[in-house]
């Protein structure tokens, strides 16, 4: 297990000299964010993430996300040449010493919250979702914003990514994940990075939209459609964690081989559709991450592990979920988890 930080480059709150002082921490996980989904990123780009990482002691190993451009998703006429860019970002990364990267093909939304600023009984605050409020929500809407992260589609253009995603079903999904896999997996075995998709969140459909790497069923899916090592999992606890019918320590036993990076997180689930995050430990929510840790070690799992959402604790003000404070203690907790289960093993 190595255990690494999200940090999203020079415009984060929280510093490479801060993350260093983590005990255990090794590397991080950012990404290029100065160019749209569908572009090249620059080498240059991507040797200063690694440089700046590498001259505070840290590694640049995973990338979280290089993003599927819609296109992909719903393939489309440009379909082709974009996963051809996507092939070479793929390269460019495993050449800068990348051999994971994360990604996810939820159709136009991220992960989806519907409060960003849940407070809870101690006085800090963490993100919630209710599929009550989420039902009453028109994403074409004037009071309608989307959730932290990603601002960048004007109304006009999301009303017409809405209706193009119109007659896709979920299996229509399931081909063109199969056809995005299919060109970019090969890639990626030569360029030495594995894949890791990211579990939709939370994994159900919203706004009508399909959504397909849910449970344990699409997971073995998703994992035969192309039957290859790189072509893994990022197991997410909170995300999966969502739906109960998700036995989560079951799948990270099963998967564990293929389980290339673990989002390691804790959520209080308070009625159907509805939970809110939590800090990390077992006790503060509804998953047993004791339970998740010893199943991904007896499992065989060796890969990269970064504490997801945090809480904002003592005052900290930023960007949702990903404050220093509560993920710092999410990392040392999860170290000792892995200590732990390691030594008495
Ligand atoms: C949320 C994150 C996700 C994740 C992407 C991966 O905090 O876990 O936004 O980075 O879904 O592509």
């Amino acid at each position: 297990m190595k255990m690494t930080f999200r940090w999203y480059g020079g415009n984060d709150r929280v510093t490479l000299d801060q993350i260093r002082q983590i005990p255990g921490m090794t590397g991080i996980v950012s990404a290029v964010y100065d160019v749209a989904p569908g572009e090249v990123w620059s080498n240059g780009s991507i040797l200063a993430i690694k440089n700046a990482a590498n001259s505070h002691g840290l590694a640049f190993n995973v990338v979280e996300s290089v993003p599927v451009h819609e296109e992909i998703k719903l393939w489309g006429p440009d379909a082709e040449r974009l996963t051809d860019v996507y092939c070479e970002n793929v390269r460019r990364l495993g050449k800068a010493g990348v051999d994971c990267i994360c990604y996810n093909f939820m159709p136009v939304f991220d992960w989806f919250r519907t409060n960003l600023k849940n407070e809870l009984p101690d006085g800090s605050n963490s993100l919630a979702y209710d599929e009550q409020v989420l039902r009453g929500i028109d994403p074409l809407g004037s009071d309608f914003s989307l959730p932290g992260w990603d601002e960048s589609y004007t109304k006009s253009e999301l009303k017409k990514l809405l209706e193009r995603y119109g007659d896709l079903n979920e299996e229509g999904l399931w081909r063109n994940i199969g056809r995005f896999l299919k060109k970019v997996i090969p890639v990626a075995k030569k360029a030495g990075v594995k894949m890791a998709i990211h579990p939709d969140d939370p994994p159900w459909s919203i706004f009508g939209l399909p959504r397909i790497i849910t449970n344990e069923d699409n997971l073995e899916r998703f994992l035969k459609t192309v039957d290859e090592p790189e072509n893994g999992l990022t197991f997410c606890t909170g995300s999966l964690g969502a739906s109960p019918e998700n036995d989560l320590p079951r799948m990270a036993r099963k998967f564990a081989k293929r389980i290339h990076f673990a989002h390691l997180r804790n959520i209080a689930i308070t009625g159907e559709g509805e939970f809110h995050e939590v800090a990390h430990p077992t006790e503060c929510g509804s998953l047993d991450m004791y339970a998740i840790v010893k199943a991904l070690v007896e499992g065989g799992f060796d890969g990269y592990v970064r504490p997801d959402h945090g809480r904002m604790i003592w005052g900290e003000t930023g960007k949702g979920g990903y404050g220093l404070y509560d993920r710092a203690l999410g990392a040392t907790y999860l170290y000792g988890l892995f200590e732990g289960v390691q030594k008495t093993n």
